[in-house]
């Protein structure tokens, strides 16, 4: 089979992408955003998300977590609408509401997550499947669901582990084979698909982008959870997938690498990154 050509992202993405807001713009023209995650024990995952969400222009932004979280959430995130989840019928109201979904940032694999996964992953919305919201998905796709072509509006972001996991290799294998890897998990969940790593591929639909931006400093936990939610925030505001996961890739290496050529790449966190992807989303600044 013939691999399409990988085009490079480069910073121009984000003049060419990101148009500024119209005068009249209000913030249900902006997005509305559903982050759905945080087991017990990774609060920060959800948090990161979420911050970067709103950081990165979405409107409204809703965010469903373990009840436990929310006094955290609130006091780090006024802005962010946080509520528990005691009950998936809790959901429902939320699934109609937005415009898209992020699910897995520290979602977890226990009951608690699993039941929220059954419940979301049916919405027809546009959908960012990171971390424990992958991983659920490679142990239940074959079995128990296979959602219609219509409904795949989705981006996956996984990283060489998750990619395993969703593919059936070895991360090894996942790592000798990048190029093929994220085509073929495009093709077989008809989705956006992220392969993250130094060199990050994008594969969409016959597309394939390679990102030039990011640098070692990002090994580090929680960098792929701010990732989701700024791809969420930029499909809210009317991307595509493809142009999402690309701009979303590249405002996040980039961020990264101001950063790195600051203060080194050792002790890069990524809440470091937040304000520096909204200064990369405001061109004209
Ligand atoms: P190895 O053996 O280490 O080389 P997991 P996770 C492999 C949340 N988080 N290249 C790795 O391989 C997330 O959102 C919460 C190659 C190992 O096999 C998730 O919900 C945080 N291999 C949850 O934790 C901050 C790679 O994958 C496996 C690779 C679990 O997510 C941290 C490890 O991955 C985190 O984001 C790479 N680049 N990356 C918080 N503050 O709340 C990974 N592997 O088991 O999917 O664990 O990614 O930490
Ligand atoms: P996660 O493993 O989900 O926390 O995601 C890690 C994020 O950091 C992904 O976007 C990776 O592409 C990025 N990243 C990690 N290590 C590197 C590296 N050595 N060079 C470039 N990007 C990296
Ligand atoms: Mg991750």
């Amino acid at each position: 089979q013939i691999q399409p050509v990988a085009q490079m992202v480069n910073a121009d993405a984000i003049g060419r992408l990101l148009k500024p807001r119209s005068r009249t713009a209000h913030k249900g023209h902006c997005g509305k955003v559903l982050l759905v995650g945080g087991d017990l024990g990774f609060a920060g995952a959800i948090m990161l998300a979420s911050q970067t969400c709103a950081r990165s222009g979405a409107g409204l932004i809703k965010v469903m977590t373990r009840p436990e979280h929310i006094p955290a959430l609130i006091a780090r995130q006024p802005e962010l609408m946080a509520q528990g989840i005691e009950s998936v019928h809790q959901l429902d109201p939320w699934l109609k509401w937005c415009d898209v979904i992020v699910m897995g940032p520290g979602l977890g694999q226990s009951g608690w997550g699993q039941q929220i996964w059954q419940k979301v992953i049916h919405s027809d919305k546009p959908m960012v499947l990171d971390a424990d919201a992958l991983n659920l998905l490679a142990i239940n796709v074959d079995k128990t669901f296979m959602p219609d072509k219509a409904q795949r509006n989705w981006v996956l972001t996984p990283h060489p582990g998750e990619a395993a996991r969703l593919s059936g290799m070895s991360v090894q294998e996942v790592e000798n084979n990048r190029l093929d890897t994220v085509v073929r998990l495009s093709e077989k969940y008809q989705a956006t698909v992220l392969l993250k790593g130094a060199g990050t591929l994008i594969a969409s639909d016959g597309l394939l982008s390679i990102n030039n931006s990011g640098n070692p400093g990002m090994a580090s936990g929680g960098m792929g959870d701010v990732l989701s939610g700024l791809i969420g925030a930029l499909l809210a505001q009317g991307l595509s997938g493809y142009d999402a996961v690309c701009l979303g890739a590249q405002v996040h290496g980039l961020a990264a690498d101001r950063l790195a050529a600051h203060y080194g790449e050792r002790g890069l966190l990524a809440s470091d990154l937040i304000d520096v992807i909204r200064v990369l989303l405001n061109p004209e600044c």
